[in-house]
């Protein structure tokens, strides 16, 4: 049920895919909330089925979408799947057909559709509010990727109906003189320069794209290219502190061997001619890892497998891996109970923990008997909780404002627990939106305390949407130890 994973400004997460790994009988999407308040229990989870496919006279098959939060909180899902490979076509198939979730009213509702399919696309959230949405298989199931960027305009304010525009004309990607069609899932990033920044996983996927007008209003520029092929790999944009993200890390994946690879590379926006330089790799090469951004600026990658054998893992990638960005080094932490490979998904929660899920065709032994599983069917979760939850007490927010403008200050009260240290950092973290590896919503930026009175905190909210482009982000305050409070969420408005 986890393949796809967004973390909801209600604290719930949605998580979608199809209800059971068996095409033929079950070829329609499935969509359950999880209330983490509410524990682990069948309590916990609400079903959310996406709206009827006209086509189909089923939920809309949602599955391997792409997805990102909406500066309203309400969450785009942009394709999905059409139609399986069968026996006379090896080829999948993208569907036309966008839907928005409300977090609050926890209803879908149906948008225009897109003029090609997409299965496996990635959707940018902009710094102006609109998303940018690339490739995906088409709906011609002939094996051909998507070349349209559209534009996706959000509904105004209580209205229901968004819009998709396409920027650059038909094919606008991949043309003669435009940017190459990105490859599936693309890692997509909003930069502090105020671009968006295409980074693989191919090589050649790496271009930054202006702020798109619409139609032939086109701007883009070619950036650097990746040292190597990373399919299925993990991309962040790394904390630049309270500007926003100049620098992207790249880690694992696939390439032309179809093993997993422990190197990592990073690129600089701010110092282009450097190119993507090698940086610090993992202890175990992984594909289809998942790694979050946490609190404190660190990092954390969870599961993964061998490579191209998407399903496969072993026990040295149950093992989860911590990067300090002190040295730029990753260490190994505590394993996983299952394998989380392809299918995998994990999200940073607002308690400060991450949630792991999914794997859909998973081949652990089952934890609790060691029996053997094929996998089909069984899909389990699993929380892990980062070193910095065991250093004492948290600090507690005890009032933030529910929306704040970008380029102001803001008031906030707090209190630290009696063996609590002093509280030095406040941060917002953006809440993710991740499917096959690619967190189409993570940033982390550091907010500037201005002043500290006792329980009371000024910080300075993000100067403008290029660092941190207007949406709900997640608040968190960190002690001297690092050691983070369990968030809430502030919704960043444009000035
Ligand atoms: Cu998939």
């Amino acid at each position: 049920m986890a393949i796809n994973a967004v973390v909801l400004t209600t604290g719930k997460v949605l998580l979608f895919s199809y209800p059971r790994r068996d095409f033929a009988e079950v070829d329609y999407g499935a969509a359950t909330l999880w209330d983490p308040v509410l524990g682990t229990g069948p309590d916990a989870f609400t079903d959310v089925p996406p709206p009827i496919d006209p086509d189909t006279g089923r939920p809309a098959n949602i599955f391997c979408a792409g997805q990102t939060v909406l500066a309203d909180g309400r969450v785009l899902v942009a394709g999905g799947n059409l139609a399986y490979e069968n026996a006379t076509n090896r080829n999948y198939a993208g569907l036309t057909r966008a839907y928005l979730f409300d977090p609050v009213t926890e209803t879908w509702s149906e948008q225009p559709q897109m003029r090609q399919g997409r299965w496996y696309p990635t959707l940018l959230r902009m710094a102006d509010g609109r998303v940018a949405v690339a490739s995906g298989l088409n709906e011609r199931q002939d094996g051909g990727t998507n070349r349209d960027l559209e534009v996706f305009t959000p509904p105004a304010p209580g209205a229901s109906q968004g819009r998709f525009d396409l920027v650059g004309g038909p094919d606008a990607l991949g043309s003669p003189g435009r940017p190459p069609t990105p490859a599936l899932y693309p890692h997509m990033f909003w930069m502090r320069s105020g671009r968006g920044l295409v980074a693989g996983p191919s090589p050649r996927d790496t271009w930054f794209l202006g702020a798109p007008g619409v139609d032939d209003s086109f701007v883009w520029e070619d950036a650097p290219d990746l040292s190597r092929r990373r399919s299925y790999g993990a991309a962040v944009p790394l904390p630049g502190g309270p500007q926003g993200p100049t620098q992207v890390l790249q880690t694992g994946g696939y390439g032309d061997d179809n093993a997993s690879t422990a190197t990592a590379e990073r690129f600089d926006e701010t110092d282009p001619a450097a190119g993507w330089t090698p940086a610090g790799p993992l202890v175990t090469a992984r594909t289809n890892q998942n790694t979050k951004l946490l609190p404190d600026g660190s990092l954390v990658t969870i599961g993964g497998g061998v490579g191209a054998a998407l399903w496969t893992a072993t026990d040295a990638q149950r093992a989860v891996e911590l990067w300090d960005p002190a040295t730029d080094r990753w260490r190994t932490g505590p394993a996983q109970q299952e394998f989380r490979a392809y299918h995998s998904t994990a999200v940073l929660l607002p308690d400060g923990r991450v949630l792991s899920a999914g794997d859909d065709v998973n081949t652990s032994a089952d934890p609790v008997t060691g029996e053997p599983r094929d996998g089909n069917l069984v899909d389990t979760a699993e929380i892990y909780s980062p070193p910095y939850l065991f250093r004492g007490p948290r600090p507690q927010i005890t009032a933030v404002p529910e929306r704040v403008t970008l380029g102001s200050t803001f008031k906030m009260r707090h209190r630290v627990p009696a063996g609590g240290r002093p509280v030095e950092r406040a941060v917002l973290v953006a809440p993710s939106a991740v499917t096959h590896s690619v967190d189409m919503n993570q940033r982390h930026v550091e907010l500037t305390v201005v002043r500290q009175a006792g329980r009371t905190l000024r910080l300075q909210a993000p100067p403008d949407a290029n660092a941190a482009p207007p949406g709900p982000y997640m608040l968190f305050l960190l002690d001297a130890d690092g050691v983070p409070s369990v968030a809430r969420f502030v919704e960043v408005q444009p000035a």
